[in-house]
């Protein structure tokens, strides 16, 4: 053979060769996404909800689906309606989410995280829950945070602090409108009334990185 004819084979197996590695390594495998709508739901204490937790295939992905349900505030109660269900490619599979607040439930803002599994493959959404305080709402400091940091609370309600740290901590609002001044270790701050309408953050004056802020609604 003639040495060019050598040379161009060589050169024609090297690129038809990192065709096919790069074939490989771009060859996207069937899967599937989730989500659910909408981002954040507000919901009295003693009331229900729900959400639409939509699975859509990629790639003609197809399997049976379970779902799981993390961890939830203690009086929250999260069912999703999925016995039995498949994923097809031909269609979307779509999920009710059921949320049962009932009225002992703790005030503020947590996250509801639906994770699905379809033959191993594991993808996850996240929808926020925002329980509206009514009455008398508790926050609790602990391990340099307050929880909730960020609450809603029908107007005329009343906000309490308790301090579990060993650390003294206030919650100071940002206009000066209210002030629990220094907590001790358990000590629980004077009732703070909310009768208007408005966003009202506050923040520790020893440690000024802790912060948090109530929404008073109608
Ligand atoms: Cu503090």
């Amino acid at each position: 053979m003639h040495k060019n004819a050598v040379i161009l084979a060589v050169i024609v197996i090297f690129i038809g060769l990192n065709i096919s590695i790069g074939y490989i390594a771009f060859a996207a495998e069937p899967d599937y996404i989730i989500s659910m709508v909408p981002n954040v739901n507000s919901v009295y204490r003693g009331n229900s909800l729900s959400y639409d937790l939509t699975l859509t295939s990629i790639r003609d992905f197809e399997s049976k689906i379970d779902v799981k349900v993390n961890d939830v505030p203690e009086g929250v109660d999260v069912v999703v309606e999925s016995k039995g269900a498949m994923l097809s490619s031909e269609e979307d599979l779509i999920f009710k989410v059921n949320v049962k607040v009932d009225s002992e439930a703790p005030a503020g803002l947590y996250d509801i995280v639906i994770e699905a599994n379809g033959n191993g493959l594991v993808r996850s959404a996240t929808s926020q829950l925002n329980i509206i305080g009514t009455d008398q709402i508790i926050v609790v400091i602990e391990d340099f945070w307050y929880f909730p940091n960020n609450l809603t609370i029908r107007a005329g309600s009343e906000v309490i602090w308790v301090n579990k740290d060993f650390a003294a901590h206030t919650a100071t609002a940002n206009n000066g409108e209210f002030d629990t001044k220094l907590l001790q270790q358990n000590q629980v701050s004077l009732a703070i009334v909310f009768d208007k309408v408005g966003i009202y953050p506050w923040f520790c004056v020893p440690h000024p990185q802790m912060v948090g802020a109530v929404k008073v609604v109608e």
